[in-house]
């Protein structure tokens, strides 16, 4: 909003004010709402102010009816979570390996303390932030994906061991 006066001599000073509010909300000729929210509608008008005196300026009427509070308010949701901006208000969603708590927080999931098995029943789990990574014991591999299950080598570690050559193969030699 943009406040002009043709005051002779010309205005010192600026203030704007919003009806139902008695401090002054910004001095300057011109004021940007920043951080939008619905709170912002109203009734808004100007003070020009010069040596021998002042004037309002008539009000303007301000309906704030779309905001995103995710863009508006970047903190509003919280750490470890995602804002989602929806018709007239938002929702929060925690990130993938985290869930929320009693009063609404975003934690960690613990997967190594969760019914579900999440490294087999070969794996040992190991927690992190976010997310967890299973140790696969002797025998038992997840083939690198360090979040999936380890599952039993296929092969017979018997066979496997060097110096042993499966009979099968020497026909190919
Ligand atoms: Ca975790």
């Amino acid at each position: 909003m943009t406040c002009s006066s043709d005051a002779n001599p010309p205005v010192d000073k600026y203030t704007w004010y919003k009806k139902t509010v008695s401090s002054p909300k910004a001095s300057g000729q011109s004021y940007s709402i920043t951080n939008i929210t619905s709170e912002d509608s109203g009734e808004y008008y100007c003070e020009a102010q010069n040596k021998y005196g002042r004037l309002n300026s008539s009000t303007l009427s301000v309906d704030v009816q779309y905001v995103d509070e995710c863009t508006a308010h970047s903190q509003i949701c919280g750490e470890n979570s995602t804002c989602l901006n929806t018709n007239g208000s938002y929702s929060c969603h925690c990130l993938p390996g985290f869930k929320s708590n009693r009063i609404g927080l975003c934690v960690d999931i613990n997967e190594c303390v969760e019914e579900k098995r999440y490294c087999g029943n070969e794996g040992l789990c190991h927690n992190l932030i976010g997310s967890y990574w299973c140790q696969c014991s002797p025998g038992s591999t997840n083939y690198g994906h360090k979040g999936t299950k380890c599952v039993e080598l296929s092969c017979d570690p018997q066979e496997a061991q060097p110096g042993k050559v499966k009979p099968l193969f020497l026909q190919y030699i």
